[in-house]
């Protein structure tokens, strides 16, 4: 034999480097394992309880109004699977990191482990619809993933020290099978809890059964020229597969209108509630209002425009007689959201402020807040459009704040005089070139629109019909453009003489402000 193989292994107190990519793989297979009993946990228990939406929630209420604008302009719509795919990184990142541990150092791994399950606990303990049993799905899932960790891990540490002293590997064979029983685990706890969340598909089966009442007063008909109908413009009416979808859950209600009713409280003399049945037995109004989001910054997309069906806030208000002093109704979704919105504002007999059952001919979508939201024209969704709404509670600014408010942004939230040019975005040819868009100042108006070329003199633009103040209005105008590179802008003026404003301002606290422009190039 030569010297070489003669040898001995060098000795080593832990695993060898090997060894620490497999307890890294047994870390994220552990902890997917523990997260999907949290989810089965949480279907039978309460939805929003599992590990994942829990901690996704809670996230986004920490969320400051600086990062909540980049995530919702980086990633619009998409800014929730965005926020799970790195909440899982991060999470999958930490499992491979305990498996480690767990090799190197007993049971750092596992304390690891399981001190995320006891911020999953207490974390979705804290959610404002939570009751004490939504820890647990967090307890017994880190449970579980604890468990299959210390299990699997501890059969390849034995193994190392074995080595150091045989250089022969023993019990390998039983570290996969336990990791292939984890990740076994991890697949049927899914699969049952996918399974048993099945369940909430029935809240779509029950809409679709749903035969809204006719109004009682009809909308206006779309006058034939609000709607330009050129290639590009956004429509005057906005398709609810189309419409804008901004909110705080991860999850969205899913509610049987047998069992919702709104509650009508706080500074009233006659508090009451009502329910579905008797929502849809009272006389209902329809009207057209374009829904904004605060968040939408100058040229985006966070604005749609609908035919809403409901019965007027000002109506139940008047039923539940406010008191002297108060100012504001803090009106509440099931999932905890809150708006403040004026009591003034409700009241205004001239104002279509609706809770609203309706969204263009149909019950409300569930994620544009089946059964019931509220719709008021004028104001910013945060402060107004509460979806999935379950109470309005007569209050005041004093007293209350809605959601947004104690994070950056402001407590009122009218909407301002904004324009948006849809076409063309980027080339086109020489010669007389159309320019179209979009303006809006719910519930004052649009008066006048205009758009320039570089620095050229404004032009006004033609002015497309409308049905009223509430929506958005359509505009379009021709320019003689010349061959090479040219900036559009546009503005809009209220019917109040307002013209809107081209100092820049981000969407935090109360909304973008600045003109839309756009750089296209003539050929
Ligand atoms: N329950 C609930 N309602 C909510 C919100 C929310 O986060 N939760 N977001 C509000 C905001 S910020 C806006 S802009 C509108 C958007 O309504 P949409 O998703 O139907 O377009 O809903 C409002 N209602
Ligand atoms: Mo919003």
């Amino acid at each position: 034999m030569t010297q070489a193989t003669e040898s001995p292994a060098p000795p080593r107190a832990h695993g060898a480097p090997h060894d620490a990519g497999w307890a890294a793989l047994a870390g994220v297979v552990a902890g997917a394992a523990g997260l999907a009993i949290a989810e089965l946990v949480a279907a039978v228990v309460a939805p929003g309880a599992s590990t994942l939406f829990a901690g996704g929630a809670a996230v986004i209420d920490v969320v400051p109004p600086w990062l909540k604008d980049f995530a919702v302009e980086a990633f619009g719509t998409n800014d929730k699977a965005v926020l799970l795919g790195s909440m899982g990184l991060v999470l999958a990142l930490g499992a491979a990191l305990a498996g480690w541990l767990e090799l190197r150092r007993p049971p750092s791994g596992a304390l690891l482990i399981g001190a995320v399950g006891v911020v999953g606990a207490i974390v979705a303990v804290l959610r404002p619809d939570a009751t004490p049993l939504w820890a647990l799905p967090s307890v017994v899932g880190i449970g579980g993933a604890v468990l299959l960790l210390r299990s699997a891990i501890a059969r390849l540490r034995p193994a190392a020290d074995l080595r150091a002293e045989t250089g022969t590997v023993v019990d390998r064979r039983g570290f996969l099978a336990v990791t292939g029983i984890a990740a076994g685990v991890a697949v049927l706890a899914l699969a049952g809890s996918r399974v048993l969340s099945a369940g909430s598909a029935a809240v779509n089966v029950v809409r679709e059964k749903i035969r809204l009442p006719a109004a009682r007063e009809t909308a206006p008909p779309v006058p034939a020229g609000a709607d330009l109908e050129l290639a590009g413009l956004a429509p005057y009416v906005t398709p609810n597969s189309d419409f804008y979808r901004i909110d705080t859950a991860l999850r969205v209600p899913q509610l049987d209108p047998a069992d919702w009713s709104l509650e009508v409280h706080g500074m009233v003399d006659e508090p009451f509630t009502i329910t579905w049945d008797e929502l849809l037995a009272l006389p209902l109004e329809e009207h057209h209002v374009t829904l904004a989001c605060v968040s939408n910054s100058v040229g985006g997309d966070l604005i749609g425009n609908a035919l809403w069906l409901g019965y007027p806030i000002r109506a139940l208000l008047e039923r539940a007689k406010p008191q002297a002093g108060a100012d504001m109704v803090l009106s509440r979704s099931d999932d905890g959201f809150t708006a403040g919105t004026p009591l003034d504002v409700l009241q205004d007999p001239d104002r279509a402020s609706l809770l609203a059952i309706g969204m263009n001919g149909e019950p409300l979508p569930v994620d544009h807040g089946f059964p019931a939201r509220l719709v008021v024209p004028g104001l910013y969704g945060y402060v107004s459009a509460t979806k999935w709404v379950t109470s309005l509670k007569v209050t005041t600014f004093d007293a209350d704040q809605g959601y947004w408010t104690p994070r950056g942004w402001s407590a009122l939230g009218p909407i301002k005089v904004q324009s948006r040019i849809d076409v063309p975005r980027e080339s086109v040819a020489a010669g007389a070139v159309t320019v179209a868009g979009v303006a809006w100042a719910q519930h004052t108006g649009i008066g006048r629109v205009e758009v320039r070329a570089d620095d050229g003199d404004w032009v006004t633009a033609e002015l497309a019909e409308t049905v009223g103040s509430d929506t958005w209005r359509q505009w379009r105008v021709s320019l003689d453009l010349e061959a090479g590179d040219h900036t559009l802008a546009v503005r809009a003026t209220d019917t109040e003489g307002l013209v809107q404003t081209e100092a820049e301002a981000p969407p935090a606290p109360d909304g973008a402000t600045g003109w839309h422009t756009v750089d296209v190039s003539v050929g």
